[in-house]
């Protein structure tokens, strides 16, 4: 069939809400900007576990080490969906893994910063969370068919995820003069970095344009930071705490908060890693790659012993 038909029918599909699967015809540069999202989206999931981990054993009761170790633990399920969906795509894990190893491939800003104090877990459900909440439900209606069907489950275990960390503050901000202030210093510390993790501005996403046409993303970097704020200006209330930008204010016309400009400085120094945590994220992940061989090799092993064995001389009857 020429290449004009198949792009047609392929666009037809997006604008008739069809998904596009693994096996259909796609343009090349669809499916390398899916893999380039899913991957970075895997990634992030991963070591996104790392600041969490980092309080699983100094967590302050028993009930709150088993509720982190149990979120953290979902945090390795959606990288292991995500990389799922990226290699229906026709790249390997094994790729995928090299490129985050070698500094190749993005993962989200948001996870090279540190986490102090135990605030840190309780904001970092809060927003960050929340931030990934907000991105990722209009990623269950993406055009392609297994990240979409992915983003349903993650969705589902965010949203609770969010509501965890909603509670650690709340309890830490009804607490003692320090907890209080604890409280606050995360928020301080956690919401620009936030903010960031929508990605440039719509004028300067280079992406955005052309995912926005394939329906691989449906709002905007942007619109999508705006609800953010929106959310947490008025979640914020509840806690009794204030979110670090004198320029936050309600807009009658807008209907919006309108707030601060973000420091894009730092957000591209972190991205193109040179944030506080960059390297120790890196040397974390690879640690971890190398310790986890044995495991990987267990497990193929077993795997192959359990493949069922043709019966002896069955090939020269057959
Ligand atoms: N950090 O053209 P743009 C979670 C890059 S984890 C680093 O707007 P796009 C969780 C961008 O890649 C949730 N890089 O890009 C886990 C691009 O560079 P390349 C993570 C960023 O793709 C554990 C360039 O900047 N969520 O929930 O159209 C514990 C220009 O940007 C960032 C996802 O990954 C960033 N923040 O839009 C707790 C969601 N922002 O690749 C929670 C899936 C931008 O051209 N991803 N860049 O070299 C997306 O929705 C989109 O990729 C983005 C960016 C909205 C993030």
């Amino acid at each position: 069939m020429p290449l004009q038909d198949l792009e047609k029918i392929f666009q037809d599909k997006i604008d008739a809400e069809i998904k596009i699967e693994p096996k259909d015809w796609m343009p090349e540069a669809y499916r390398k900007t899916n893999i380039r999202q899913i991957s970075q989206h895997a990634h992030s999931e991963i070591v996104g576990m790392l600041p969490e981990g980092n309080w699983i054993t100094r967590a302050p009761s028993l009930k709150r080490k088993a509720i982190l170790l149990a979120k953290v633990q979902d945090e390795a399920g959606h990288g292991l969906y995500l990389y799922s969906a990226a290699e229906t795509l026709g790249t390997s894990r094994e790729q995928t893994i090299n490129d985050l190893h070698s500094g190749k491939a993005k993962y989200s800003s948001i996870f090279n910063y540190p986490t102090l104090t135990w605030a840190d877990i309780g904001a970092i459900g809060w927003l960050v969370d929340g931030a990934a909440i907000l991105n990722q439900v209009m990623l269950c209606r993406t055009s392609y068919g297994p990240y979409a069907r992915a983003m349903v489950r993650i969705c589902k275990e965010e949203s609770f995820h969010q509501r965890q960390g909603f509670e650690i503050l709340w309890v830490l901000s009804k607490g003692t003069r320090e907890q209080k202030a604890m409280c606050q210093d995360a928020i301080n510390r956690w919401w620009w970095p936030s903010l960031m993790m929508f990605g440039p501005h719509d004028s300067e996403s280079t992406n955005s344009e052309q995912s926005m046409l394939w329906k691989i993303k449906r709002k905007s970097n942007d619109e999508l930071r705006q609800n953010f704020v929106d959310m947490i200006a008025e979640q914020v209330k509840v806690l009794g705490m204030k979110l670090p930008d004198d320029k936050l204010k309600w807009n009658e016309q807008t209907r919006h908060y309108d707030f601060g400009e973000i420091n894009w400085d730092e957000f591209w120094n972190v991205v193109k890693g040179n944030g506080p945590c960059n390297k120790e994220r890196l040397e974390a992940r690879k640690k971890a790659w190398e310790e986890g061989k044995w495991v990987r090799e267990a497990a193929a092993a077993y795997a192959e012993k359990r493949k069922p064995q043709t019966p002896k001389g069955a090939l020269e009857a057959a």
